[in-house]
């Protein structure tokens, strides 16, 4: 249970931690995010009056599980009776993809691979070399209330993919000098920084290689990186690893939601039915974590280098701007290609306050 603590008029010694963007909420945030059309925002996230304040997250390994959990918290809360302590505004249902997309976004990318080594905890062999963090505010140094501690930010975003769109910009725009499907999927790789079975193209710079697939320990240091990783890459300018000194300020968890394209959405190049990512992150703070993530580097042409463009599948140019990014092309990386439009369209999401286990039950359920 994660919450978003500005308008609950809480007792003192409750106070929340303090963090400009959890202060101000997403809604409010949104134009520094570049989200400059919230009125396209779902309803729920959208209305000044009634911000969100609960997010419950269930999850579980098959839908019964799920559902006998859901039903269990509606129970503690009488939710939809005369006494309820809680009013639904809305339950999103995320769900793996089926068959051998399991574990694989909309897009059909492995997701999930890379997240940074956690302090105190043995790292993975697919940790992000070389800086361990944490990710629960721990110390004296961190701002709020004690029983904060060892609670986290968690951001939501609901995230809609232009599945069909994105395809169709693949193979109009196929990598040169290969045949058309093949160069489709090179520019994908490129644009997110690793192919579809999760191998980074810096290790792999010309094909898929699923023997790489979950592999996390590189740096892109060395001479032509720019060459076989493009600067804008998702991963790169999500996280540029060498390229910069700041260590991943953020731990992803994130699941699909919607339907898998259908022939017709095939047929038509077109978005027909809502799919998407419903992204979740954790940090120690937001301003330092997510909203740097989004706003100082994905929408940040200049980042990490000058001229490097947005991120093409996140970064947010806001009005009358276009998408752009250089380094995709091999004979010229200064040339710019641009994205007519977007493929990530966010509507809407909160930020949240997930409290460690210990203050839900020792000061909060009290
Ligand atoms: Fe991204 N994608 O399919 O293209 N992401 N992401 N992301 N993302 C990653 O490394 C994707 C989003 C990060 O350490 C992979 O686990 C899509 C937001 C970071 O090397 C793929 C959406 C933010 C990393 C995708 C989306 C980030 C990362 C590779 C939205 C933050 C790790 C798999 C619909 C603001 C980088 C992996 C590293 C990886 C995709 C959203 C951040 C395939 C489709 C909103 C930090």
């Amino acid at each position: 249970m994660s919450m978003s603590v500005q308008q609950l008029d809480l007792p003192e010694q409750f106070a929340p931690p303090v963090d400009e963007p959890f202060d101000m909420g997403q809604l409010r945030d949104a134009p520094s995010l570049n989200d400059i059309d919230t009125e396209k925002w779902d309803p729920v996230f959208n209305d000044p009056g009634h911000l969100v304040h609960v997010l419950i997250t269930v999850t579980g390994d098959t839908h019964a599980t799920v559902e006998r959990e859901v039903a269990a918290i509606d129970v503690i809360f009488e939710v939809g009776t005369s006494q309820a302590s809680l009013t639904e505004v809305k339950r999103i249902r995320g769900d793996v993809r089926p068959g051998d997309q399991a574990g694989h976004e909309h897009f059909g990318y492995l997701d999930g691979i890379s997240n940074p080594p956690i302090e105190g905890v043995p790292p993975t062999p697919n940790c992000v070399p070389p800086f361990p963090r944490t990710f629960v505010l721990f110390s004296e140094n961190d701002p709020g209330p004690v029983w904060a501690r060892d609670g986290s930010f968690l951001v939501f975003r609901y995230l809609f993919q232009l599945v069909p769109e994105f395809d169709d910009y693949l193979l109009e725009n196929a990598h040169p000098g290969m045949p058309k499907e093949l160069g489709s999927k090179l520019l994908g790789a490129k644009l997110v920084g690793r192919w579809k079975s999760g191998a980074p193209i810096d290790l792999s710079p010309t094909e898929d290689n699923p023997d790489l697939a979950l592999r996390n320990d590189f740096l892109y240091e060395g001479p032509g990186n720019e060459r076989r990783c493009p600067l804008g890459a998702h991963i790169r300018k999500t996280y540029p690893r060498d390229d910069t000194t700041t260590p991943s300020p953020i731990l992803r968890r994130g699941i699909p939601f919607g339907p898998e394209v259908t022939p017709e959405e095939r047929a038509a190049k077109k978005t027909l039915h809502d799919r998407g990512l419903l992204f979740v992150c954790y940090q120690r703070s937001i301003a330092s974590g997510f909203r740097t993530v989004q706003r100082g580097w994905a929408n940040d042409t200049n980042f990490p280098k000058d001229q490097t463009g947005f991120d093409p599948i996140i970064g947010r140019c806001g009005a009358g701007r276009i998408r752009t990014m250089r380094g995709t092309h091999p004979d010229d990386m200064a040339k710019e290609i641009s994205f007519p439009t977007e493929f990530v369209v966010p509507r809407g999401g909160e930020y949240f306050f997930s409290p460690s286990i210990r203050a839900l039950g020792e000061v909060i359920a009290l």
